[in-house]
């Protein structure tokens, strides 16, 4: 992969983390904020606002507006979308190695062992749309060039998209979780982001803000369903992918997204063990132990926070009996009709 790329990915995911922390904000912005509603985060200590139905930190609200108003989708670009905490470290790190298989072989050792993600975590590889757009209103989009597919990720709801990318061919793989897990795994997470000095938000205040749908992006199902129904719609542009069944068919999965993408395994590929190699690189196990992602920082925050435990019900550790029937009522309510199941 060209240093020049991967130093400006670098670059940008430095400038992206540091703007979260801050309040950079265009007076349009800034106008625009004091007519929304507000209520405190508890992912970092920025407050959210809801903006048509979603809750955003002001920053990413900026990028969203950016993003609505001058981001130009390619017909061959390739989206990864997640609600925060649905895998998204995982989908990335697959989506770069099968999409970028023929640069990066498998079958030679030493392209094996020079593989990008031994060494970069795969957000560098697979960088937030957002990042771009919270630092420049039109950012130059070039170092997503580095192979014909751009690869980029979002955590923008549906109904947020850009015209540009609607009115696409892009792809779009969305990754969705169990929310018990996902919010057990986003709490862990805001306990590592928050700043030392800021007051803790209880678990209680956290589970019952969640449940209200007052969290980054969210509300949670709302997020999975305009893409659930984009994808019943348009199979062909949208892959809707649960992180429970790819820990239980990882192989069947990829194969699937291999297809989805048009890069489908060659008989060849499949005798060679291809698809077992990137499941393996991918790994929980393999890339929570490579020295970038247990070393590793950029703008103060360790790559480990994207590693803890990756397992999947993990919520009976922490959620009580009640707090588990609460959140499958309103999953039931909000996915009845649907087609949707947990
Ligand atoms: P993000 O949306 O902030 O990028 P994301 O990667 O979705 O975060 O969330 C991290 C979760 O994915 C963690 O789940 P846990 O808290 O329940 O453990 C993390 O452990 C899990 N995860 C990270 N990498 C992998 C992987 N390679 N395979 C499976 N799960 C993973």
């Amino acid at each position: 992969m060209d240093p020049t790329h991967l130093q400006t990915l670098y670059a940008l995911s430095r400038k992206g983390l540091k703007q979260l922390g801050q309040s950079d904000l265009t007076e349009e912005v800034e106008k625009l904020l004091s007519f929304l509603p507000k209520k405190n985060g508890w992912l970092t200590s920025a407050p959210l606002y809801q903006f048509q139905n979603f809750w955003y930190p002001a920053i990413q609200l900026q990028a969203l507006l950016n993003i609505q108003r001058n981001f130009q989708a390619l017909d061959t670009d390739l989206v990864v979308i997640t609600n925060p905490k649905c895998g998204t470290t995982w989908l990335k790190a697959l989506s770069f190695a099968i999409v970028n298989r023929f640069r990066f072989h498998f079958d030679n050792p030493t392209s094996k062992q020079n593989h990008p993600l031994h060494k970069n975590n795969p957000h560098i590889l697979v960088p937030y749309l957002e990042y771009f757009y919270m630092i420049d209103q039109n950012p130059d989009l070039t170092c997503l060039s580095f192979s014909t597919t751009r690869l980029f990720s979002t955590h923008i709801p549906h109904a947020m998209l850009p015209d540009s990318i609607k009115d696409s061919k892009c792809k779009l793989i969305y990754l969705c979780r169990d929310p018990k897990d996902t919010f057990v795994s986003f709490w862990h997470f805001s306990n590592k982001l928050r700043p030392k000095n800021t007051e803790d938000t209880s678990f209680e205040d956290a589970f019952e803000k969640f449940c209200e749908g007052v969290v980054d992006f969210g509300p949670f199902w709302d997020n999975v369903l305009g893409y659930w129904k984009m994808s019943l719609e348009s199979p062909e542009r949208v892959c809707f992918l649960k992180y429970e069944d790819m820990k239980k068919e990882p192989k069947i999965h990829l194969l699937k997204l291999a297809e989805f993408l048009g890069v489908p395994f060659s008989v060849e590929e499949e005798n060679d063990g291809v698809p077992e190699e990137i499941l393996k690189l991918c790994s929980f196990d393999n890339l929570s132990n490579l020295e970038v992602n247990k070393t590793g920082k950029i703008a103060g925050i360790g790559f480990s926070v994207y590693f803890r435990r990756g397992e999947v019900g993990d919520h009976v550790n922490h959620l009580t009996p009640e707090m588990i029937e609460h959140f499958d009522e309103i999953t039931e309510q909000k996915f009845l009709d649907s087609g949707l199941k947990f």
